[in-house]
């Protein structure tokens, strides 16, 4: 029988692109550092009949009826989520107490409402430049935070790919931002909450820490939490957080109110229901004692990876990682982040082309190639395996004419995928063996 029987028979051509995509999943090494493999139980909740239901409002407030079923759930996902991020002293008392949005389709929506709520359009925001790093929605002139709010940026030190914390307060006490965004796509080091909020403090202005790529890494206690320091905290939930793709907001509670009406009926309209329960479902993942080992084993894996990557001779922006991602620096190497994005492909390892701090070829073409661990982590993968995809990398990357090292490379990363599978139980898998 076929894996999914109507899919096939209503759409063959969906039906086959979908069936592709799993085996691409499973026999390709995906490194992009904002990718995981959602569990089959998330998958199941996105794929539910939730997504019939509309529920503007929020539970027991809606718009709608019928909407006890879609309550418990919407319910169930702020709780966990509250209790996933809410930091605790060393009594296991809460230092400070939030609320949760996880209505937000994505991260930029959630960014986008954080903004309606908290300030005016032609106020002043701070965020870390895209080049160097930063997000889209961080202020950038191509997406609304930098069309509807003045934008400044601050910068990353070229001596050692850090944030440089004295330019963001020198910045910030000549711009007067009303907002600083802290947060990353493409940054390997720790942020220091504590230290952006004394700024904050100096000039008056909300601190809001987004953390989509970190949130995995601070529910499993491998990174600092954004609270109490930060008056906002905007995640992704399908990073290494590894739900369903989309958004969250989560506040102190005094901010709450205005956050909420942002979302509905600021910037969106019905929540996704089906995408909520999937929510709910990862973020009760994230509570198991696993999940830790998971958060440690990403940051273990990241930092075998980059050391093993330097010790092959190629440069890591800042040094090294301290979190699930590297940006590996190919300014002195003749191929390009773009060429080295389709050289481990055609190698069976994905990567995204990454722009590196002081960027010579452009954002078209670049000098970087961004890496991460999340997903081959999830695959069961530890330090050795780490160490050998790092090898394979600088193999491929240090001998970019070479058809012969493809070629084995290819076959090496199948092999590997297929001692580590994903998904094997799934219909239409093509791999045997351990789920
Ligand atoms: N596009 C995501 C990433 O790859 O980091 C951020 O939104």
């Amino acid at each position: 029988m076929s894996p999914m029987p109507h899919l096939a028979e209503t759409d063959p051509d969906v039906f086959a692109a979908v069936q592709s995509e799993l085996h691409r999943q499973q026999l390709d090494l995906e490194l992009i550092a904002s990718e995981n493999y959602a569990s089959r139980a998330v998958l199941e909740a996105a794929g539910s009949v939730l997504t019939n239901k509309y529920a503007e409002g929020l539970p027991k407030r809606r718009y709608y009826g019928g909407c006890q079923h879609v309550d418990v759930v919407e319910n169930l996902a702020r709780r966990r989520a509250r209790q996933l991020f809410t930091p605790l002293d060393a009594n296991r008392d809460a230092i400070c107490d939030i609320g949760v949005n996880v209505q937000p389709h994505a991260g930029a929506q959630a960014n986008a409402a954080v903004y309606l709520a908290l300030i005016q359009p032609g106020d002043t925001i701070m965020g870390l430049a895209l080049s160097h790093g930063g997000h889209l929605t961080h202020g950038s002139p191509v997406n609304s935070s930098g069309k509807l709010y003045r934008a400044v940026p601050y910068h990353v030190r070229e001596t050692d790919g850090r944030i440089d914390m004295d330019e963001v307060r020198r910045v910030a006490l000549a711009q007067r931002p009303r907002l600083i965004v802290c947060g990353a796509s493409a940054y390997p080091r720790a942020l220091d909450f504590a230290a952006f909020r004394a700024i904050a403090d100096e000039v008056d202005a909300y601190l809001m820490a987004d953390i989509a790529h970190i949130a995995g890494l601070v529910a499993g206690g491998t990174h600092a939490n954004p609270f109490p320091h930060c008056h906002v905290v905007t995640t992704t939930t399908h990073k290494t957080l590894r739900g369903p793709r989309g958004g969250m907001i989560m506040a102190h509670r005094a901010h709450m109110k205005a956050i909420n009406s942002a979302v509905f009926p600021g910037t969106q309209g019905g929540p996704l229901m089906h995408i909520i329960a999937a929510k709910a479902v990862a973020f009760h993942e994230a509570q198991q004692p696993a999940f830790r080992d998971y958060a440690r084993a990403v940051v273990d894996n990241a930092s075998a990876m980059a050391d093993r990557l330097q010790e092959r001779g190629l440069s890591l922006v800042s040094g090294g990682t301290d979190n699930h991602l590297m940006l590996i620096d190919l300014s002195d190497q003749p191929i390009s982040g773009k060429d080295a994005e389709t050289l481990l492909g055609r190698a069976g390892i994905t990567v995204n082309k990454n722009t590196v701090p002081g960027e010579r070829r452009g954002p078209m073409v670049t000098s970087g190639i961004r890496v991460g661990t999340p997903a081959m982590t999830t695959r069961g993968m530890g330090l050795d395996q780490a160490r050998l995809v790092a090898d394979l990398i600088a193999s491929v990357l240090l001998a970019p004419g070479d058809e012969e090292t493809v070629e084995t490379t290819r076959q090496r990363i199948h092999d590997l995928c297929r001692e580590y599978p994903i998904y094997a139980d799934f219909p239409g898998s093509i791999l045997g063996g351990r789920v």
